[in-house]
């Protein structure tokens, strides 16, 4: 057939003489360490995973992830044996020294062979989307890629996090989203070693959890989302069925039921939670901050423990969040009551509280978690965010003049919003958590937090055009070390990322900063 007309120009995200990205542009997060070698291992049809003699039901988990992961693309089959010596093979192997901890992994490119070590599953898993990074992006695609030479270049890394806590949140009561459109987003938080998934799951448009003591918050109140279209809920088993699918893939899910403000769905579902006694109507516009629950009321507190202990007991993970921002229709006495009474339900089920910095302002459990959303400047926000460090609080770090991942890339853009900034790619990745708040120590810090919130985002599509790829950046933050953070080398990993996510089907912002391959 005839050469296809050339039009002049290189099409859109392919530059004339790409170069070979380096091991040190593939790997994103960065890694504590990295040392190259001359040369490379070259997986072939006898490639296998090998997990020794005697491997723990968990180290089998993650070989079947890995086997499953490659034999699409590869076409290989990828047997998982105890005690391979097929040449090219992974090795999956406990152990290493303790200052690995519990999500750490090393990882040698041998010539025969791969070895991934660490202390848990957790870090061998994360050892082996090190190694997917290492891999042609063709990896990535969902049917096999033939004539791929399968390459990998001889590294040796050694790896941990900077921060136990780094996650994403994604609101699905603005706008409802599908079982299928949920696991494609925690895919694509997989490779950038997240770790946690906080699913905002009531909120005045829509309550999206099945909750079998009080069946209106789903059907009713879960039947509509912002802009009046149609709405959803998750039944209890596909709920479980989401947080098995992200606990599969070593990602806890934080689920969130905001209170006591941000309760319209439910409100307008019963209306005996209502201090007058009359129900809402269903609300399907944008604003924030005019629905409370009723303090003084009991069936508030059966409400509750009714709720909670529903979401506790769906919830392997040790946090429940309540949310618990921006109740600008609560008295600060009637807050604390229905906060402190939200805790003690999930103190009850075994679980830590997990809310918004404003729950500081209640009487907070030591340890239980404030995610921090003020912008730079903020000295409310401040005055909270050092409250919760001095009440023993852990704070997840979500500024969102930085993070918050549906603030608008430039002032045009089609999505999003802009009440705390306009943020480019550059602007998400310019903060560092230990020093972001004056007054609250670094010890204080347990991680990282990048909320979508959907009031302008229809479907899973839009989210990802926010959240790519600037939630790279804030994994970035989240795990490696401070002295590696560097805007203009960032900004090649994400340029590497480009064919990654087009494979994967990930939709991103091809952002004017980055130079994508
Ligand atoms: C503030 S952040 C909110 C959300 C909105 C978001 C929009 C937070 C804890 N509350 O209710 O959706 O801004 O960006």
């Amino acid at each position: 057939p005839p050469a296809p007309p050339s039009s002049g120009a290189a099409p859109s995200g392919q530059t004339a003489a790409m170069d070979v990205p380096t091991p040190a542009q593939r790997i994103l997060p960065t890694p504590r360490s990295l040392e190259t070698r001359k040369g490379s291992l070259t997986f072939d049809a006898a490639s296998a995973v090998d997990v020794g003699r005697h491997p723990r039901r968990s180290t089998l988990g993650v070989a079947d992830y890995l086997a499953d992961f490659l034999r699409t693309p590869t076409g290989y089959d990828w047997p998982v044996e105890r005690g391979s010596k097929a040449p090219g093979r992974v090795v999956l192997r406990t152990g290493g020294p303790a200052s690995l901890g519990t999500e750490g992994y090393r990882l040698e490119v041998g010539t025969k062979s791969v070895t991934i070590e660490a202390r848990t599953s957790t870090g061998l898993f994360h050892g082996v989307q090190t190694l997917r990074q290492l891999m042609p992006a063709a990896v990535e695609g969902h049917q096999r890629a033939e004539g791929t030479t399968w390459s990998i270049p001889r590294v040796r890394v050694s790896d941990s996090p900077r921060y136990p806590v780094r996650g994403a949140m994604l609101d699905v009561a603005r706008h409802f989203m599908s079982v299928e459109e949920v696991k494609a987003y925690i895919d694509a938080m997989v490779p950038l070693k997240l770790n946690t998934f906080e699913l905002h799951l009531a909120d005045d448009q829509g309550w999206r959890l099945e909750i079998r003591s009080w069946p209106r918050l789903a059907t009713y109140g879960g039947a509509l989302e912002t802009g009046g279209t149609k709405g959803g809920y998750y039944t209890q088993e596909q709920y479980a069925d989401l947080v098995a699918y992200a606990k599969a893939r070593h990602i806890t899910v934080v689920p969130e039921i905001d209170l006591p403000g941000h309760t319209n769905a439910a409100l307008s579902s019963y209306a005996e939670l209502n201090c007058d006694g009359k129900a809402p109507a269903p609300y399907t516009g944008t604003e924030v901050g005019f629905s409370s629950l009723c303090a003084d009321k009991d069936v508030t507190y059966r409400f509750l423990s009714d709720v909670l202990g529903e979401v506790a007991a769906l919830t392997p993970g040790k946090y429940v969040s309540i949310g618990g921002d921006e109740a600008h229709s609560t008295t600060q006495a009637d807050y604390t009551k229905m906060v402190d009474a939200a805790q003690k339900v999930l103190r009850q089920h075994g679980k830590r509280m997990w809310g918004w910095h404003q729950t500081a302002s209640a009487d907070p459990a030591k340890k239980s978690i404030a995610a921090y959303w003020g912008t730079t400047g903020s000295k409310d926000d401040i005055a909270l965010a050092q409250e919760a460090a001095r009440k023993g609080q852990r704070l997840v770090m979500a500024p969102a003049d930085h993070a918050y991942l549906d603030m608008k890339y430039d002032p045009t853009f089609t999505y999003g919003q802009d009440w705390a900034a306009v943020v480019p790619v550059s602007d998400s990745y310019a903060w560092d958590p230990a020093t972001l708040v004056a007054g609250v120590p670094s010890s204080a810090v347990a991680g990282v937090l990048a909320p979508v919130w959907t009031e302008t985002l229809p479907d899973i599509t839009t989210v990802e055009l926010m959240a790519f790829p600037r939630l790279a950046g804030i994994a970035q933050i989240g795990w490696s070390p401070r002295r590696t953070h560097d805007l203009e080398p960032y900004l090649v990993q994400l340029a590497v990322q480009g064919p990654r996510w087009e494979a994967a089907g990930v939709n991103f912002y091809r952002s004017p900063e980055v130079a994508w391959h």
